[in-house]
């Protein structure tokens, strides 16, 4: 990616919606490399899983999205958050295309940086403090947020999340719908789709659930909270 596009994107990142007046193109996106090798997260997700989550699944989304943006060039210069949290001003023919599989790219691509070597990241800094008070404690959180992913019937996704006032939130999401569609800004998601977790734990999604805690990278999450803070004016 040519540096000036990769500064514009970034740009656009940070204000959330597309970079219009001057039509630069940041179609088509790219699947994101994955930021270790498949089998770094074992024994929490194995590596079979991990390769064909990244190269097959998410791959998908990426071209399907490429697919749909094709039939209108218009939207060539907007960012996926931007696309999605302006999700009404998408056209009709594409905008569940753009839910989908927008959705399937940003949450994937989230997903992937959240995680790290299991029992290597401490929960601390800025999401410890928010956690205890706002969430009422780091095992209350687990609780929610482990029912979230739980109780989330079919596929979808749990999430942790910012609202429009700074206030962390948990929810969950039905298929790949992203937070941004109802105005949350997600910090950290868990992806619940069995395509995640079968080959490892079949049909024992309560212990990916538990097992996902093992692997959380707090860094990344500290990161994009005070970056989303900042953002929103908190
Ligand atoms: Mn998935």
């Amino acid at each position: 990616e040519a540096p000036m596009l990769l500064t514009l994107r970034l740009h656009c990142l940070a204000l959330g919606w597309g970079i219009t007046a001057d039509r630069v193109k940041l179609w088509p996106f790219k699947l994101p490399e994955l930021p270790y090798g498949f089998d770094y997260l074992e024994p929490v997700i194995d590596a079979k899983t991990m390769e064909i989550h990244h190269d097959k699944h998410h791959a998908a989304y990426v071209n399907n999205l490429n697919a749909a943006l094709e039939k209108h060039p218009e939207f060539e210069a907007n960012c996926i958050c931007g696309l999605l949290k302006n999700i009404d001003s998408v056209p009709a023919d594409i905008r569940q295309a753009v839910i989908n599989n927008g959705g399937g790219h940003h949450n994937h691509s989230l997903f992937w940086q959240s995680l790290t070597k299991a029992d290597s990241s401490e929960f601390a800094g800025l999401v410890k403090e928010k956690v205890e008070a706002e969430l009422g404690g780091y095992e209350e959180f687990v609780k929610n947020f482990s029912a979230a992913a739980a109780t989330r019937f079919g596929s979808g996704w749990a999430w942790l999340a910012l609202d429009k006032e700074g206030k962390l939130v948990v929810t969950s999401t039905a298929n790949q719908d992203s937070p941004y569609l109802t105005g949350l800004t997600p910090i950290l998601g868990l992806d619940v789709w069995e395509h995640a977790y079968y080959l490892n734990y079949q049909n024992r999604r309560p212990d990916y659930i538990k097992e996902f805690f093992r692997v959380v990278n707090w860094d990344f999450v500290n990161e994009r909270l005070a970056k989303h803070l900042e953002k929103l004016g908190k």
